[in-house]
């Protein structure tokens, strides 16, 4: 890896979708926090009306799958907000600790959803504990210069 790297990383954010939009607005901040660090693949993650987005852009499950994966593959790091529990940011995970990409999850813990054994408990994920975007910046910042 060369010097300027950091710069230009390819960064996997994931987030819910289907498991359910309360923390939307979040994953825009943190997208905003990561994007100058690197290149975000998965800025729709962030955006307002995703579902109806993916509708308008005539998009299969098939697709959105194919192109998340080439994405992940892609990855130099993987982000993921894991506070709203959701099955396709845990299905990344896994995908993401396999392809032996390095992984920080991003968990709030003064939420209802204690965080599964299956992230916790995995050595492969560094788990960081926040509150808002602006108390987790340092850390983040430090996983993205030492694994980016
Ligand atoms: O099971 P969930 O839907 O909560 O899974 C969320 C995860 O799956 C996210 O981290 C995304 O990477 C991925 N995912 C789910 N839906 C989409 C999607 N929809 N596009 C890309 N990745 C998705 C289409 C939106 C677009 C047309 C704006």
């Amino acid at each position: 890896m060369d010097m300027d790297m950091d710069m230009d990383i390819d960064i996997y954010f994931a987030g819910s979708i289907r498991g359910g939009r309360d923390d939307a607005a979040l994953y825009r901040e943190l997208i905003a926090l990561l994007e100058s660090h690197g290149t975000v693949l998965t800025e729709h993650v962030g955006t307002d009306g995703v579902e109806a987005n993916e509708a308008a852009a005539n998009l299969t499950d098939t697709d959105i799958y194919q192109q998340d994966l080439a994405w992940l593959r892609q990855a130099d790091v993987v982000v993921a907000e894991v506070t709203t529990p959701s099955l396709g940011v845990g299905y990344e995970l896994g995908r993401a600790v396999a392809l032996e990409k390095p992984v920080c999850c991003l968990y709030r813990p003064d939420s209802p959803h204690e965080l599964s054994a299956m992230i916790r408990g995995n050595d492969s994920i560094r788990v960081l504990e926040y509150d808002s975007p602006d108390t987790i910046r340092p850390e983040l910042e430090a996983f993205l210069e030492r694994e980016g």
